[in-house]
């Protein structure tokens, strides 16, 4: 399973096709809505979040609730759209059209007009822009349903926003209805709310705030990945899936960086039988992955975000049509945007884990991937 995307955050809307999709998963409306709206929300959002109402339409690849075996294709309307009808118009012309000449430090705004020849910076920031997130997070439910029908769950919750952290928490601890009911993500109140008054501060001083979000796969069984190819190997793509996202500038798993400040006995996860004579870990210290692979132990990615890069107090930046020194461009913007990359997260590690379980169990239709994950748990005690 993979899927690609197209479209502008001030254009007609974003579509996502999503191929390579067995025949015969179960698709819930609702649920592909309910992680749009996820998305969406979130203390610290901006202005562009009241105009949208985000919702997913088929074009294509589903029927009567199930995957037709096709690629499925989803359109998320941009309801903005209708304020940018001249400015966007793919048959209009530029006249009368102001560019957007000061490119904003951290955005991909500079590389993107150097890098295509455009004079207008809007050409690049309408497709870098995080709008585009919501076509994930459509093409990332398709795989969540997938994994829910093989036992697996995806979810997410905030660790920090700027100086406000819980530490770390094992998945185990976190309650999901606390962390759905948090406008912060966060699953302990106290430092949610220390995370509200810490994005207050950044909104009173024209700042944006950064932060570390988790995900978490439970329910894998173990061998998921690989470890013969590079391509395989699953930390590897889960990584690179998450670093995608825009402004994300950090992955690690389990107990990450730290282990480099350890030996390896404390570092290691030792394995064990339980009565029935499955083999798994003491301890999940590696956050799931070994080798490549799950160890069947729940995953527990962690991710940095850097601070949003459209500042309404704004660095200073080079006018690329005069040459002077001014303010780098600002619209509206989010003060913070971690909740909702946890949940661009979530759709990102839920697609890597889909196309692996596939590269294991089959790739065509349900009714012979469930059989296969019943023969592999069979063989594997699991
Ligand atoms: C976003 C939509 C964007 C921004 C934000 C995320 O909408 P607009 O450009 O109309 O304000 O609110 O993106 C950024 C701030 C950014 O720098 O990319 C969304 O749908 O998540």
């Amino acid at each position: 399973m993979r899927y690609t995307t197209a479209g502008e955050s001030h254009g007609p809307g974003l579509v996502a096709i999503v191929s390579d999709v067995p025949a015969g998963i179960v698709l819930d409306r609702t649920a592909i809505d309910a992680d749009l709206a996820r998305r969406q929300r979130g203390y610290g959002r901006g202005g562009r979040m009241a105009i949208e109402s985000d919702r997913a339409e088929v074009l294509g690849g589903v029927r009567f609730g199930r995957t037709l075996g096709g690629p499925v294709s989803l359109l998320v309307k941009n309801r903005d759209a209708a304020n940018w009808a001249v400015a966007m118009d793919p048959w209009g012309h530029a006249e009368g059209v102001d560019p957007v000449t000061a490119p904003r430090p951290g955005h991909a705004d500079l590389g993107g007009v150097q890098r295509t020849g455009s004079t207008d910076v809007r050409d690049i920031l309408e497709r870098a822009s995080a709008r585009e997130t919501a076509a994930r997070v459509a093409a990332g439910a398709v795989a969540k349903a997938f994994l829910r029908e093989l036992g697996v769950s995806v979810r997410s919750w905030v660790e920090r926003i700027g100086d406000a952290s819980t530490g770390p928490f094992s998945p185990a601890g976190v309650d999901a209805t606390a962390v759905d009911e948090s406008d912060v993500s966060c699953p302990d109140p106290t430092v949610a709310a220390r995370m509200r008054e810490a994005i207050e501060g950044a909104r009173e001083a024209g700042e944006s705030l950064g932060g570390v979000f988790v995900v978490a796969a439970e329910g894998l069984v173990p061998g998921v990945g690989g470890y013969a190819e590079a391509a395989g190997r699953l930390d590897a793509r889960l990584a690179g899936a998450v670093m995608s996202i825009p402004a994300i500038k950090g992955v690690e798993f389990g107990d990450g960086f730290a282990v480099g400040s350890r030996p390896g006995s404390q570092v290691h996860d030792e394995i064990v039988s339980d009565r029935s004579g499955r083999l798994h870990r003491a301890t999940n210290r590696s956050g799931g992955i070994d080798g490549g692979m799950t160890t069947g132990e729940p995953l527990v990615l962690r991710a940095v975000m850097k601070p949003i890069p459209t500042l309404m107090r704004p660095l200073k930046t080079i006018d690329i049509a005069t040459g002077e020194i001014v303010d780098a461009a600002r619209e509206r913007s989010d003060v913070c945007a971690v909740p909702a990359a946890a949940v661009v997260a979530e759709a990102e590690v839920a697609l890597v884990l889909a196309d692996a379980y596939q590269d294991l169990l089959g790739r065509a239709a349900m009714i012979d991937i469930t059989r296969s994950l019943a023969a592999y748990r069979e063989r594997i005690g699991w």
